[in-house]
């Protein structure tokens, strides 16, 4: 399929996928998220592919939901298309782990849309925040619940009551991120990650997130549970058999993903 908005690479077991309005600092607009959403069906189905990566430009991972888009719609069309949602569930339906690389700006849609990945590594440069309250809205996918519960309360409060920004030491210091690199190894760090991540049991890598993703939808005993039956059940695969015996004959494991 040919992309308009992103560029779509596979790097041995990595999947990337580059968001590429560059006249816009990457806004999301239907076309876009449309894209990505098959992008990451296509990766998805794929099987070569084991770790994916999302991106920006070095300026904008993506400065928001596109303005100029949003400002012509009215409530019965927002309400009747149901803006956004299809494309953001079928983002999440994505069994593979994804990270974002951040650089820049991950400003309103662009921040949720970070916070949609497994998890974050962001560059020195990186600028976060929910500056929605500044065009008289609010934030609509997924950012007052998800960076609440990624920065608590009182931090996720004010940022999207202000609209001010967080920089790169703050996003780290308060857990939205996992990790800060320099600007300029931004990719280099992400991509290996990815492929540290395409080395394991593909079963296990889906499970991980299945078990961490249901920490913020349930209880605590409940999770555990979850977690626990999955644990119990990848004693069912041929990876688990291969990274234990690999374990005590001192070799590094092959796993299959069966
Ligand atoms: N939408 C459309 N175009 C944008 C956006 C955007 N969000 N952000 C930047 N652009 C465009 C600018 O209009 C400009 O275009 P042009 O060159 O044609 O004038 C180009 O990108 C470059 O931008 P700037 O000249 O403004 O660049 P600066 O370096 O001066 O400033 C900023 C960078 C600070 C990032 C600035 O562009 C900015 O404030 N952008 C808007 C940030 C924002 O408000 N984001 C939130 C948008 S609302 C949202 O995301 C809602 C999400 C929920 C959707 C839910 C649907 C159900």
């Amino acid at each position: 399929m040919g992309y308009e908005t992103l560029i779509v690479d596979i790097d041995d077991h990595v999947g990337v996928i580059t968001l590429n309005r560059p006249d816009a600092l990457n806004a999301l607009n239907q076309q876009l998220l449309k894209e990505l959403a098959a992008a990451l069906g296509v990766m998805q189905e794929n099987e070569k592919v084991r770790c994916i990566v999302l991106a920006g430009s070095e300026k904008a991972f993506a400065a928001g939901a596109d303005i100029t888009e949003m400002s012509e719609q009215s409530f019965v069309d927002m309400f009747s298309s149901d803006y956004f949602t299809a494309e953001t569930e079928a983002i999440l339906r994505c069994r593979k782990p994804i990270i974002a690389a951040v650089s820049g700006y991950a400003l309103g849609g662009g921040c949720e849309l970070a916070m949609m990945c497994d998890f974050i590594i962001c560059s020195d440069t990186a600028k976060f925040g929910q500056p929605e309250i500044n065009l008289g809205v609010i934030a609509g996918i997924g950012g007052s619940q998800r960076l609440t519960r990624f920065v608590g309360k009182s931090k996720s409060m004010e940022m999207h009551l202000t609209g001010r920004f967080m920089d790169a030491e703050e996003a780290e210091r308060s857990g939205l991120v996992s990790r800060i690199v320099p600007a300029k190894k931004l990719m280099e760090d992400a991509m290996a990650t990815a492929a540290k991540i395409a080395e394991k049991s593909t079963l296990a890598t889906m499970a991980v997130k299945e078990a961490v993703d249901r920490s913020y939808e349930t209880t605590l005993r409940e999770g555990i549970l979850f977690e626990r039956r999955l644990f119990h059940s990848l004693f069912a695969t041929e990876d688990q058999s291969e990274g234990m015996s690999a374990f005590m004959e001192k070799r590094s494991a092959k796993f299959r993903g069966k």
